[in-house]
């Protein structure tokens, strides 16, 4: 992997994220326990700050980080990196956090960038939720801003990497006080089209673009969520933009909008599923397994598709009554944002059609879909290792990572259903069974096709994959946003692929 600290020039990073790589839990007796955080961002960022000296900014959100940030002035180490790397606690108050959290980040912001509103019915946007915005996000984004201001009073070199739709409006809250800080801004969900985001009344929608646009690189999964970008830049605020050079011009700042498609460790998650961990999980597994598997592993996110992936195996299992009791269908779903009543209401809704659909073909030896609603990676790997079928049938997703993680250590020649709405679709959608994810009886026959194709079909577009994320995997991810910034730093925009 290329030296960063190179690149960064020995600087320091501020990183900035809601959730940070670690939380402390308090135990009963007192003492504080430190828990990794998981998923794809903290994932990503370590290989970061394991080479850059770095201080990650967070919310306080377990129990036991109000007391650390409080004994420790709101820093702490972070254990486990190899470089000097801090972490710090913006601690606000709960009502604060569950407005800009709850209310503003989740939903709102989360169904507006998945197209998840069902608009002629909600939102209603009322005076709890003008109140999120200005008492909840406005007011958790300037605590974090006035963190990382406070870091830059002693690091004004230090290169501030902010991360995700929770932190929108902090950037121009750093710029009115360090006009001169290097702001980089990574976006990891989908980036609609503009209409979209007048579903937001004017002030809501104006500050959060002009909010990102006080940095000086604004960066996205691909390049449709870029150009969703310019055009929102253009059409909500009549802005500038070149759609070729990928810029806009705002107070006679030029800003860059960027793509990197976001990857995983590749050769760290092939050793995870060689490790002990999953391996003590396979032998349970592999015991219940009938001749073809089709596995799915997701959130329990309304954006994830799950109830149609599940009508599509039902209306799969009607047409091909061949394949009854020689398939099972291994669903592992992480509960997820339980907060949201919509989000309760999914996992209800789900637990009923499964119900549903076992009852309607199943019998007492065979039960079609195995549901688990739990979070066990190391299960999750071993289900990775062994479909025949891997369904990700996202409405939109950023990226998706399991698409990725799963097809690189399946031993099976196993075939990916891929939605053409996730941002993976535009580097392997080629190689996999692509699938409108409102189209039922698509993802039907894609399940079909993929459960009766040929072996040496199989393996081809599996290595096809494969290829890809061995060659784009998230070292190139970081290295490629790291030469922009030491670019743009020193000289004007450049056109993206003169990087
Ligand atoms: C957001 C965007 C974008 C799976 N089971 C368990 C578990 N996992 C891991 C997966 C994967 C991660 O969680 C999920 O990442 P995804 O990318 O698939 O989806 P989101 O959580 O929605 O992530 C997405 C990503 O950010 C990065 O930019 O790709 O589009 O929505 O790594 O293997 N993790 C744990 N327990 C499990 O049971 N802890």
């Amino acid at each position: 992997m290329r030296d960063y600290s190179m690149c960064m020039d020995g600087r320091p990073l501020i990183l900035m994220s809601n959730r940070g790589p670690v939380g402390f839990v308090a135990d009963e007796d007192g003492g504080l326990r430190a828990q990794r955080s998981g998923g794809g961002l903290v994932t990503a960022l370590t290989g970061l700050i394991d080479i850059v000296p770095a201080v990650w900014i967070s919310a306080a959100i377990e129990n036991g980080d109000f007391q650390v940030a409080h004994e420790a002035d709101g820093d702490f180490p972070i254990e486990g990196a190899g470089v000097s790397t801090r972490g710090r606690f913006v601690v606000m108050d709960a009502e604060v956090y569950d407005r800009y959290y709850n209310v503003v980040s989740n939903p709102m912001l989360w169904f507006i960038q998945h197209y998840l509103w069902d608009l002629s019915n909600v939102p209603d946007i009322r005076e709890q939720e003008l109140a999120a915005w200005d008492d909840g996000y406005l007011v958790a984004n300037e605590l974090f801003a006035d963190a990382v201001v406070e870091e830059l009073g002693t690091n004004p070199d230090a290169v501030v990497m902010l991360h995700d739709y929770h932190l929108y409006t902090a950037p121009a809250s750093i710029r009115a006080r360090a006009p001169e800080a290097f702001l980089h801004f990574f976006v990891h969900i989908p980036w609609p089209q503009p209409d979209y985001w007048r579903v937001l009344p004017p002030h809501v929608r104006n500050a959060i673009v002009q909010g990102l646009l006080a940095c000086d690189i604004v960066a996205f999964h691909t390049p449709r969520y870029a150009r969703n970008f310019l055009l929102s830049c253009e059409d909500l605020l009549g802005l500038e933009v070149d759609y070729g050079a990928l810029t806009v011009t705002v107070d006679g700042r030029t800003v860059a909008v960027r793509h990197y498609p976001i990857s995983i460790d590749a050769d760290g998650f092939t050793a995870m599923a060689a490790g002990p961990e999953v391996r003590a999980e396979e032998s349970t597994f592999l015991r219940r397994r009938r001749r073809h598997l089709v596995v799915r592993v997701d959130r329990t996110d309304l954006s994830k598709n799950i109830l149609r992936g599940f009508t599509a195996f039902d209306v799969f299992l009607d047409r091909h009554p061949e394949f009854r009791e020689d398939i099972t269908f291994f669903a592992m779903l992480q509960p997820s944002r339980l907060d949201v009543p919509e989000y309760v209401e999914y996992v209800e809704r789900i637990t009923a059609l499964v119900s549903m659909i076992n009852t309607k073909h199943g019998n007492t030896d065979w039960m079609p879909i195995e549901l688990r609603f739990e979070s066990n990676l190391p299960l999750a790997i071993t289900a990775y290792k062994h479909f025949d079928v891997m369904i990700v049938n996202s409405i939109f997703d950023g990226m998706n990572l399991v698409a990725k993680e799963s097809m690189l250590v399946n031993e099976r020649d196993g075939v990916l259903i891929l939605s053409e709405n996730v941002g993976a679709y535009e580097e392997i959608g080629a190689y996999a069974l692509g699938v409108n994810p409102f189209d039922v009886e698509a993802q039907a026959e894609a399940l079909h096709q993929a459960l009766t194709m040929p072996y040496a079909e199989r393996r081809a577009r599996g290595d096809a994959i494969r290829q890809v994320i061995n060659e784009n995997d998230i070292a190139k991810w970081l290295q490629a946003q790291v030469m922009d910034i030491e670019e743009l730093r020193g000289r004007a925009v450049l056109p993206p692929d003169a990087a």
